[in-house]
């Protein structure tokens, strides 16, 4: 009988424009030539080619929704759609994009001076340049109010000390947001490498989000002219917009990792013969095929939702915490059900759901954990905020 796909089932193509459907067909091609070749690759060894921010930046994926300076000034659904097919790949590549663009880049194009726009974010859109957004510390991720990290006065210059933790592309970047607690609160600071002071360190032994660097920032009496400050970032609320950024791309990104994990699985099953029969003819696989379908297609009506809220200037905050939790919750769930139907062949890097799963353990935790967004959703509907 004809086959569907899952998303197929649901229509969601006939709810994309052209040019959504021409940028989301360009994205899988790029992935499927030059990416997943690889993947396994650099999984294994843990490692993330510096080329491949050019050649993101010839597909004009880094800071696409972003306009001017180089960037291509897309809509938000066609950055989502872009975030799916390279999560569907790895996500360690949709990590790169999601900060270079939503972190870094957004950062500058928000924050930053006309001087500052002007000399990164033509650089980190070709990816000649990358940036990484330094926002937790070892002692504070979930509450970043509290900070150690300094920036003090020294006539119109700024001294920075304190250590950043867990940052992706850290070890790779060119230019550093790192935000700070002064006197007057929370500010922003952009930190080039080879600032006396500055230093990276990579960490290593990952066991999820292999295919990414994930480093230490260490700023030890780091010194930086006044032009260094991000002038229009004054309080915490500017990194945590930075967030609302990254949150939405993972909101559609972690849907393509369930996406690739679930035709995996269906397309293994209707290979694989067990008790003389192809395993996608038993009733039990078919049950657990269409429940992980559902909740991948309600995940991607959520994230166009969101996406064509976010492009009518409406998207708040809480609503952007529904699809973050909804989408990598499910992921992950669809994710280590579809290694399930892998049996032994599940467990190595020749099939996606495994890798797909260890990715998203981290994908739950950064950019807010899972308790974080509960919490936020909790908060919209008592008024009552519980993260104290
Ligand atoms: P709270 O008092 O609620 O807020 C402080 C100020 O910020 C404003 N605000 C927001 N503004 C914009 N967008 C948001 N999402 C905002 N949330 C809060 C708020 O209105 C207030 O403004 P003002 O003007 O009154 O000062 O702050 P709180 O200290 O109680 O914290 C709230 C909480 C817990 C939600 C926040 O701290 C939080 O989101 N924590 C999670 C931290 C997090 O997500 N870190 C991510 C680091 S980056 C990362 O993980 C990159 S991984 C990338 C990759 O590889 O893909
Ligand atoms: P904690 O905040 O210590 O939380 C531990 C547990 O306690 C979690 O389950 C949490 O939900 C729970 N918890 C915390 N507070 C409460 C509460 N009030 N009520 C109930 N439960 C609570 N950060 C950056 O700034 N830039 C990056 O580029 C970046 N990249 C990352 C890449 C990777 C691979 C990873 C794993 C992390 C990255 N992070 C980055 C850090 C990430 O944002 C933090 O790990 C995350 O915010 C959680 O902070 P934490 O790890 O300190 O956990």
């Amino acid at each position: 009988a004809a086959r569907s796909t899952p998303l197929g089932l649901f229509g969601i193509d006939e709810m994309l424009d052209d040019e959504e459907r021409d940028i989301q067909v360009t994205v899988r091609e790029f992935v499927r030539e030059h990416l997943r070749p690889n993947i396994g690759d650099y999984f294994e060894s843990a490692t993330l080619p510096r080329e491949i921010a050019r050649e993101f930046g010839r597909l004009g994926v880094l800071g696409m929704h972003l306009d001017g300076y180089g960037c291509a000034g897309t809509n938000a659904v066609s950055y989502g759609l872009a975030c799916l097919e390279l999560e569907a790949a790895d996500s360690g590549f949709r990590s790169f994009v999601s900060v270079q663009g939503s972190l870094s880049m957004f950062s500058i194009h928000r924050y930053g001076s006309e001087e500052q726009k002007n000399e990164w974010l033509p650089r980190l859109a070709s990816g000649e340049a990358i940036g990484c957004f330094g926002l937790t510390e070892p002692d504070f991720g979930s509450n970043p109010a509290g900070m150690r990290t300094r920036a003090r006065r020294d006539g119109t210059d700024w001294i920075l000390t304190g250590t950043k933790m867990w940052i992706t592309n850290g070890g790779l970047a060119d230019i550093a947001t790192v935000w700070a607690q002064t006197d007057d609160g929370v500010r922003g600071f952009l930190v080039p490498r080879g600032t006396p002071g500055f230093e990276t360190r990579d960490i290593a032994k990952k066991l999820s989000l292999r295919a990414s660097i994930t480093s230490e920032l260490i700023l030890d009496d780091v010194r930086l002219p006044a032009s260094a400050q991000l002038p229009q970032a004054n309080s915490l609320s500017a990194p945590l917009s930075c967030l609302n950024e990254a949150r939405f791309g993972i909101v559609f990104g972690a849907l393509g990792a369930a996406r690739d994990s679930l035709e995996t699985a269906i397309e293994y099953a209707s290979t694989r013969e067990v008790f003389d029969r192809s395993l996608a003819s038993y009733q039990l696989t078919q049950a657990k095929l269409a429940d992980m379908t559902l909740e991948l297609g309600k995940g991607m009506l959520l994230a166009l939702r969101l996406g064509r809220l976010k492009d009518a200037g409406q998207l708040r905050p809480e609503q952007i915490s529904l699809g973050k939790l909804n989408s990598v919750r499910e992921a992950i769930g669809i994710a280590r059900e579809c290694r399930t139907i892998l049996g032994a062949s599940g467990i190595t890097l020749e099939y996606s759901p495994l890798r797909h799963a260890t990715n998203l353990e981290s994908v739950l935790t950064y950019e807010g954990t899972s308790e974080m967004h509960q919490l936020s959703i909790g908060k919209a509907l008592t008024g009552i905020g519980a993260f104290r």
